[in-house]
């Protein structure tokens, strides 16, 4: 973008000084008090107390790219505001899973959609274990569970409890399944435990994973045609809900419990009796050491807040409209640009 500014960091001898360079227009230049030129020895990284704000440093801000729409975008939404603020950022395509125990070795700084049905248990653990920052909430409720087009209604009757999807087991099934009905899941990465929830709820199912999201929709699309019955993975807000009209299984509402203690819920021998939460957040977590080395930048991401309709929107830019990330994103900001601009000026 044009109006991108830089962030000139000359590094003498041990001393970091910041100077803002702004371009034409005004203020949003990160509030870098870089430290006087003079008294800011070796340990540049240390975190200060509180009063005196450190430069933030020149090093890349890294981001993961996960494997889904939204998130595609939104990475490249977050990473060109915090372009537009002065800094520079890398885009690192991660596992979706594995990426919390990567901000907590200090490899990546920040997950700005952590959705909690599929990484509520790998953020938190991170965040327990003190590596990792439960750094913001976005106003936005997600719910990622199993899901059907409206159209199956019809020849199951009683959706969506789940207890009448599985009576209806056999209308599902297909050659690889056997006689067990076909639960096409969404890539491994995104742990949702369905089968612990096939166990623990003695379902007739199989859970087929899909290789990648592209495929979850090609099989929508291709049994929406005619009306083949079928049952996947979805998620809101996603652009599905734009497109097709479908419902998600009702499954025993989600306690945390659920998880983690067997005794809970109606099979007192296993975990995962429930569904996923109906309800769930989507957070931003940060490395720990993130604050500490690009506080400025910390600060905005702080700041950041995607609703539902914008999630769904950046998702159906590609998942509807088949531009790439990159090219959405920055339509993205173009749109948006009064609403960033004050993320960055706080
Ligand atoms: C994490 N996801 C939105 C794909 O469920």
């Amino acid at each position: 973008m044009s109006i991108l500014r830089k962030l000139v960091l000359p590094l003498m001898a041990f001393a970091l000084v910041a100077s803002a360079c702004t371009s034409d227009d005004d203020e949003a230049a990160p509030a870098t008090e870089a430290p006087a030129a003079t008294e800011a020895p070796a340990a540049t990284e240390a975190p200060e107390p509180e009063e005196e704000e450190m430069a933030d440093s020149s090093d890349p801000i890294r981001i993961p790219l996960h494997n889904w729409s939204s998130q595609l975008v939104g990475a490249e939404v977050v990473g060109g505001i915090l372009e537009a603020a002065g800094f520079s950022v890398e885009y690192v395509p991660s596992d979706s899973q594995v990426v919390y125990q990567s901000m907590c070795d200090g490899d990546i700084e920040l997950v700005h959609e952590v959705w909690e049905g599929a990484f509520g248990v790998a953020f938190q653990e991170q965040v327990d274990a003190g590596c990792v920052l439960d750094w913001a909430t976005h106003n936005a409720v997600t719910r990622e569970e199993w899901w059907y087009p409206i159209y199956v209604e019809e020849q199951c009757p009683g959706l969506p409890d789940w207890e009448a999807l599985n009576a209806c087991a056999h209308l599902f099934a297909t050659a690889e399944t056997g006689d067990k009905g076909r639960f096409l899941g969404g890539p491994v990465d995104w742990l949702k435990g369905d089968e612990e929830r096939v166990e623990g709820l003695g379902m007739d199912f199989e859970v087929i994973n899909a290789g990648s999201a592209a495929t979850l929709w090609a099989e929508l699309d291709a049994a929406s045609a005619d009306n083949t019955p079928i049952v996947l993975f979805n998620w809101t807000p996603n652009f599905v809900e734009a497109v097709y009209e479908g419902k998600f299984i009702e499954f025993p509402t989600f306690e945390d419990a659920c998880r983690t203690d067997p005794e809970w819920g109606t099979n007192k021998e296993l975990t995962h009796d429930c569904g996923n939460p109906a309800d769930g957040y989507l957070k931003t977590g940060v490395g720990i050491h993130f604050p500490d080395k690009w506080p400025t930048a910390a600060a905005i991401v702080q700041r950041m807040d995607f609703t539902n309709p914008m999630l769904a929107a950046m998702a159906a830019a590609v998942d509807v409209d088949g531009k790439e990330a990159s090219e959405a994103a920055q339509e993205w900001l173009a749109a948006n640009e009064d609403l960033w601009r004050s993320w960055i000026d706080g």
